[in-house]
């Protein structure tokens, strides 16, 4: 209960903020984007980690305003990265599904991009797996309503939901990324080797961009380009960092 109020007050306080994580082009080791990852650093707690606090945000019912917040965050710094000529390709913001099945969700968003003034192209909006289980038809045509904004969608997390392969067909997706727990196994586990290499192969087939997360080692990187995988996210390129570290970097590549 305590730590619920805590978060209810942190929004106001400057307790949250984002680190930013970035997606790479396997073959050259270019930065294609950067993942928003929420941070609350609480005043006696010290750092908590959103697998705490989003879940807590959930059933508190502040998630729908942490995550305006963590959108509204993640634009603002996009449009001063885009105001200092420094390119990043797109953030991407993890949004939770009750956020989705509000009905206002989509002219939030419009509202937000239209304040921030970041173009809509650079931002994509993931979403787990597990999610969609959840979708009805009102949130699937907040869906298409976001992806014609200019929006892109990708699913988080995949091959760890409780969904069937249908939504594949039916949802406006952009993108799918491989869960990170087939990723630690892709040395030496075969059974994880063939779920990547399936996803890899669907995805692909299907017109969607695949990246695996949880490259940890250089040849994490090597086998999943073996399989045609040529975008990761992982501790081995970088871990997320706070905004000014980002920047220095994004800086030092142009
Ligand atoms: O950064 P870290 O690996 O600790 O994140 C743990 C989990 O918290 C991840 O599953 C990530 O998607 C989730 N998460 C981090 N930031 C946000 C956020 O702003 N919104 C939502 N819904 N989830 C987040
Ligand atoms: O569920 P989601 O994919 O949004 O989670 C992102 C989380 O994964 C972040 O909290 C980030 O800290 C974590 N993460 C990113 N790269 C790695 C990695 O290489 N190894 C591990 N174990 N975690 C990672
Ligand atoms: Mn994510
Ligand atoms: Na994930």
């Amino acid at each position: 209960v305590r730590l619920g109020n805590d978060l209810r007050g942190a929004l106001n306080r400057d307790q949250l903020f984002l680190h930013y994580q970035p997606l790479i082009d396997l073959r050259t080791g270019e930065w294609i984007g950067l993942e928003a990852l929420a941070r609350w650093q609480h005043p006696v707690e010290g750092a908590i980690s959103p697998t705490v606090f989003i879940p807590l945000a959930e059933r508190t019912g502040m998630i729908t305003s942490l995550g305006e917040w963590a959108l509204r965050e993640a634009c603002q710094q996009g449009r001063t990265w885009l105001d200092a000529n420094l390119g990043f390709g797109h953030i991407a913001v993890n949004i939770a599904a009750p956020q989705l099945a509000h009905r206002g969700f989509a002219s939030r968003l419009r509202h937000i991009l239209q304040e921030s003034g970041l173009p809509p192209h650079h931002l994509e909006l993931e979403i787990t797996e597990t999610s969609l289980m959840h979708f009805d038809h009102e949130t699937i045509a907040q869906l298409r309503e976001i992806r014609s904004m200019g929006i892109s969608l990708a699913i988080d997390d995949f091959g760890t939901g409780y969904s069937s392969l249908r939504y594949l067909k039916e949802l406006p997706v952009d993108a799918l990324k491989i869960d990170r727990s087939f990723i630690n196994g892709i040395l030496d586990d075969h059974r994880d080797q063939a779920i990547i290499r399936a996803i890899i192969d669907m995805g692909s087939s299907l017109g969607f961009s695949v990246i695996a997360e949880g490259i940890e080692s250089e040849a994490h990187g090597q086998a999943v380009q073996a399989y045609h995988c040529h975008r990761g996210q992982g501790f081995f390129f970088s871990r997320p960092a706070d905004a000014d570290t980002i920047t220095r970097v994004l800086a030092n590549q142009t």
